[in-house]
């Protein structure tokens, strides 16, 4: 799907554990501004619900699993993330939902920006009209 996809990192794994680095413009195709995670996600809840403007992210999800929707005015896919060394890269103006964690789901967020309200896109009318101009 354009402006996503499944960017698989490397592990370092050994006797004592496994440890995933992730370097800005090397491991992820953009620099980075800010980290956020979510946890504590009823498996009945559904989060997200918007596009970015701007935005590049990667999502991680480093315990458990989740599920993501994602849409642009042509396609739909829905991606399960349950590797830590596996990110879901969602670029600008694609739409995403999250749904289904597990219990004990940590989603780990890697963004190209600060936090910006304004920024985000949360009505899908107006998200595919957007959109519409760019696909
Ligand atoms: C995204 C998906 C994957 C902040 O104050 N700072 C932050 O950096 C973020 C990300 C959120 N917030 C506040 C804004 C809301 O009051 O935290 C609250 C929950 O945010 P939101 O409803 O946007 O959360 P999600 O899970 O729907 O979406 C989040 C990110 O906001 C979004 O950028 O792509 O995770």
């Amino acid at each position: 799907m354009l402006n996503c996809g499944l960017i698989k990192l490397k592990c370092i794994s050994d006797e004592y554990g496994s440890l995933v680095p992730i370097e800005e413009t090397i491991d992820i195709p953009f620099e980075i501004k800010r980290i956020y995670y979510i946890t504590n996600v009823d498996k009945n809840a559904t989060r997200g619900f918007h596009s970015h403007r701007k935005l590049h992210q990667l999502l991680i999800c480093v315990n458990g699993s989740v599920k993501i929707r994602l849409k642009n005015p042509n396609e739909e896919e829905i991606v399960k993330l349950n590797d830590k060394s596996v990110g879901l890269y969602i670029g600008p103006l694609v739409w995403n939902e999250m749904f289904d964690f597990s219990e004990q789901a940590v989603l780990l967020v890697i963004a190209s920006g600060f936090y910006d309200e304004s920024e985000y896109i949360r009505n899908y009318d107006y998200y595919l009209n957007e959109a519409k101009k760019v696909f």
